[in-house]
């Protein structure tokens, strides 16, 4: 009986002994697959990983005065100018604008006709213009009138260019738009004599909304060599515009020499804006229009204001659709009187409505209006060692359709370090461009669209 237990008890140590040797070749087995697989997995993830970013343009604080090219009171009256100057900085150099009452001609009155053009009559030199061509422009006085003058002498079989054009934002739909300005040209010094029928002379006047032509007329400045023109302008939207007076000039071989001369004067844009509706109710109502200029990508900023009696302020941006387009109101306030309020609702539009209304009569005193402007930069481009081992690079390309721009970078980079290249190329807004880092091992690809 004794050893039947005992036989039993050996047995069960057996099987306890036993079990415990498997179990542990199982686990040592299954350390050195686990091993093995780490090292596989290893090799299969230590391939290079580069983190790369490109950047290509910047915030930069732009004064008022030079973004603020219209600050209209479409409702109410200016107490003070409405000079862009006073609104550069917080220092008490106020615009100060005044609530209209309602009802007198508040809605539906006669539409109010606008000048867009600033400088026309060129008494400011050639302030708010743009010029190009491998001459100057010049403002000339012509029996005491100040007049835009180019003057360029071309050889036989030549072809040359020139432009002045001035950009303006429409914060409003207009109901009609006239285009007025005077022009004479003329083509001395001709030789031989008499082969001016070898020369050709040609303005075109164009307008251009955000880099689309919308209307354009060729004159043709031998047959019509000077004159005074008013032109009715097709239906224009709210938007960015560009007015461009582009002269083309051109001989033949059977030309020596000719001298080019063209001057303009008194260019006008005048739109007609349809006041807004009243507001019901509303003893006394007041709106401002502010356009900015349309240079930069994109912009951000605050108008800092106070009222002299507590007010609702609203704030509307134009919002354009496919269909046409409508102020959408994108801030209220209720302000309290003689505290300043800040007002930001109009980041990343072009022109935008203040409107209040009240009971009571009400001026608005605006100190302040900060813009930043999202301009472009030269391309730089980081490129962050991201993996576990290093990496040896050879180059870094930045391409696009028309450009192909190779810095050599004969670099290692460590695990997490970095490195940066810059590009003499400033990239046009909405263009696509691609990065190439070429290391020993491979070539990696980021693309990126500007603006
Ligand atoms: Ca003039
Ligand atoms: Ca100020």
């Amino acid at each position: 009986m004794a050893r039947g237990i005992s036989t039993v008890i050996g047995a069960l140590l057996f099987i306890i002994v036993a079990s415990m040797l498997l179990a542990l070749i199982l686990r040592a087995f299954g350390e050195v697959t686990l091993a093995f697989n780490e090292v596989s997995n290893n090799q299969r993830f230590s391939e290079e990983r580069l983190n790369i970013q490109a950047s290509y343009g910047e915030w930069r604080v732009r004064k008022a005065s030079e973004t603020l090219t219209s600050m209209i009171v479409t409702l109410g009256t200016a107490v003070t100018p409405l000079d862009p100057v006073r609104l550069d900085s917080l220092d008490g150099n106020t615009i100060v604008v005044r609530a209209a009452p309602s009802g007198g001609g508040g809605g539906g009155g006669a539409p109010v006709t606008r000048e867009m053009i600033r400088n026309g009559a060129f008494d400011e030199g050639l302030n708010y213009w743009g010029t190009s061509g491998r001459r100057t422009w010049l403002v000339v006085n012509v029996r005491g009138d100040n007049m835009a003058n180019y003057t360029d002498s071309l050889t036989g079989n030549d072809n040359q260019q020139a432009a002045i054009w001035q950009d303006f934002t429409l914060g409003f739909t207009p109901t009609v738009a006239t285009l007025s300005f005077e022009y004479s040209s003329e083509i001395v010094n001709v030789h031989p004599p008499g082969q001016e029928k070898e020369c050709s002379f040609t303005l075109i006047v164009s307008l251009a909304r955000g880099g689309t032509i919308v209307w354009s007329q060729t004159i043709d400045l031998r047959a019509s060599p000077s004159g005074t023109r008013q032109i009715t302008l097709p239906s224009l939207q709210t938007g960015s515009y560009r007015l461009s007076f582009q002269l083309l000039m051109q001989t033949t071989a059977r030309v020596n020499r000719a001298t080019f001369r063209f001057l303009l004067d008194d260019v006008s844009l005048k739109a007609s804006e349809q006041p807004p509706p009243s507001a019901p109710g509303a003893a006394y109502q007041l709106m401002v229009s502010f356009s900015f200029t349309p240079s930069g990508l994109n912009l951000r900023g605050f108008l800092v204001a106070s009222a002299n009696s507590s007010a609702f302020i609203e704030i509307y941006r134009w919002s354009e659709s496919e269909y046409g387009g409508s102020w959408i109101l994108v801030e209220k306030q209720l302000v309290s009187a003689g505290v300043r309020f800040k007002l930001s609702g109009f980041e990343s539009s072009r022109a935008f409505l203040l409107v209040t209304y009240s009971t009571r009569g009400l001026e608005l005193t605006l100190d302040y209006l900060k813009v930043e402007v999202y301009e472009m930069t030269p391309v730089k481009v980081a490129v962050v060692n991201t993996g576990t081992e290093s990496v040896e690079i050879y180059a870094v390309w930045l391409r696009n359709t028309n450009l192909e721009v190779r810095q050599d970078a004969r670099t290692i980079l460590t695990p997490g370090s970095s490195l940066n290249v810059s590009f003499p190329v400033t990239p046009s807004p909405g263009g696509v461009y691609e990065v190439r880092v070429v290391t020993a091992t491979r070539t990696h690809r980021v693309k990126f669209t500007a603006g």
